[in-house]
């Protein structure tokens, strides 16, 4: 009776956890890793709490009440912990995912924490534009895609042939396809705004494939079927053609409502994001990759309800007073994290931080005027490389490596060494990504149940988003 009584914890503190970054960011390797950690705490690897030795007890896995509201699906962490075992990455995200549970910590007294995350196909974050205010319109989301086509000199490129049809007043079938071909030619080139984002990854689960135009348009369309597809158009078009602006209007609302806006809900309802930043691939990539996913983050920040009014600051301090269904959430702290930092050497780490506060910098000021925590985190949430012991100042690692020279698919082999670039201390103001390489590896995961993956980092990410009452 004594131990019952001095176990219960008196209060449950909820914390909800959106994950956000584009496709192949390091979402679900992140929140796999993560949930390892908790359900097999071992302080030593793991180490968390003020003085770093706290232990988290009385790990529940809450998988079977998501399934019985049957909202989201039930994120499958252990058929991902499988694959990592089998040096497999998990598979690219094709739905959205809830992952729940509930746990205690040693140096948490009172309470009890349950704490609920959520993941997307990055994707998805391409359809942002239509839940900005602005643009969530078609007409106004339209003026909002001519206008980022009209800023890039690249888009420009990939959707002339589009601008002329739009030009010409071509019919319905004839602009669709422009469209399309559009997307195609964004896709290839890795720009973001590929929107509606279901031409690259359907409702299905399907993702769109292909190396050249007329492959990556195959059976993929503008839209959620064939019949259901859209395009932007100018303003102009509302005196000329009424009747095709009313009906893509129509099958805009439609996939806004079905496909982008669930979503958004959920994040709608987090106390802390996660926002994913890959500062290796973005160094890989060139000036033209960084400028994409700064437009992201900005894009991010206008579409999500922070809070931002002394109102809210005060609202904040009586949310416990409130039965749990009807109190107030708003997004508390943010967490900006570059992922995969085992990909470069450890002399190097340090640098990856500072790269992540300059591009972030921005945002940070912002979020903390409207009083919100913010932070930056270096994370390696599955470890793929080590450290050659007897060159430890020269950039070699030993890793699996996924790819060989030339792009193709290697088997998960032997390891071998194999050099990385330096990582600046500052970004360059131009650069062609060719100047820089951090393979892909294979992952490396204890097989034992009970043994997590080693991380880098996500203990501290993790201690961030759970200290929910400062
Ligand atoms: N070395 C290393 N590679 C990682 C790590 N995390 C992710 N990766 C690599 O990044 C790829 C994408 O990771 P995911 O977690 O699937 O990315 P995601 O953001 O969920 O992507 P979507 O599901 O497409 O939105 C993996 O297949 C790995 O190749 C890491 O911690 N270390
Ligand atoms: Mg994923």
């Amino acid at each position: 009776m004594k131990e019952f009584i001095m176990g219960k914890k008196w209060r449950t503190e909820e914390c909800f956890v959106g994950i956000v970054g584009p496709s192949w960011s390091g979402k679900t390797v992140l929140l796999t890793a993560l949930i390892d950690h908790l359900n097999h705490h071992d302080a030593l690897a793991f180490p968390i709490g003020n003085q770093k030795h706290s232990q988290i007890t009385h790990f529940e896995d809450l998988s079977l009440q998501i399934e019985q509201e049957k909202n989201w699906p039930c994120f499958p962490y252990r058929q991902y912990r499988d694959r990592l075992v089998h040096r497999l990455w998990p598979e690219k995200t094709c739905d959205r995912y809830e992952y729940r549970c509930s746990f205690q910590r040693s140096d948490w007294r009172h309470s009890n924490a349950e704490l609920r995350f959520y993941d997307l196909p990055g994707e998805r974050l391409n359809d942002i534009l239509m839940l900005y205010p602005q643009s969530n319109t078609f007409l106004t989301w339209s003026q909002a895609m001519f206008q980022r086509i009209k800023e890039n000199q690249e888009l420009q490129i990939a959707f002339q042939d589009f601008q002329l049809a739009v030009d010409q007043n071509r019919p319905e079938p004839e602009l669709l396809l422009a469209y399309r071909r559009g997307l195609a030619r964004a896709r290839l080139g890795h720009h973001p705004y590929i929107s509606p984002s279901v031409f690259l990854l359907d409702t299905n689960g399907i993702p769109c494939r292909g190396g050249d135009i007329e492959t990556s348009i195959e059976n993929r369309f503008s839209g959620l079927d064939e019949n259901n597809q859209f395009c932007p158009l100018p303003l102009s078009y509302q005196q000329t053609n009424p009747q095709r602006v009313e009906k893509f209007s129509a099958i805009f609302n439609h996939y806004r409502d079905t496909v982008v806006v669930p979503w958004f809900q959920g994040f709608q309802k987090c106390h802390a994001l996660v926002i994913l930043v890959d500062v290796l691939e973005i160094l890989a990539g060139g000036t033209e990759i960084y400028n994409s996913w700064y437009r992201l983050l900005e894009d991010l920040f206008h579409t999500l309800h922070l809070r931002n009014s002394t109102l809210d600051r005060a609202w904040s301090g009586l949310t416990h007073l409130f039965p749990r269904p009807l109190r107030p959430v708003w997004i508390k702290r943010v967490a900006f994290v570059a992922t995969k930092i085992d990909r470069c050497h450890p002399l190097d780490r340090g640098h990856i931080d500072r790269l992540l506060q300059q591009m972030t910098k921005k945002y940070q000021l912002m979020l903390q005027k409207d009083g919100i925590t913010v932070k930056t985190f270096s994370v390696a949430a599955v470890m793929g490389t080590q450290t050659d012991p007897n060159r430890p100042n020269e950039r070699i690692l030993i890793g699996s490596l996924r790819y060989d020279p030339l792009g193709n698919l290697l088997p998960a082999n032997e390891k071998q060494f194999y050099p990385v670039s330096e990582v600046p201390a500052n970004w360059p103001h131009r650069w062609q990504g060719d100047g820089f390489s951090f393979p892909d590896v294979y992952p490396e995961i204890p097989p034992r149940l009970s043994a997590p993956p080693n991380q880098i980092g996500l203990n501290e990410l993790f201690d961030f988003i759970c200290w929910l009452t400062l």
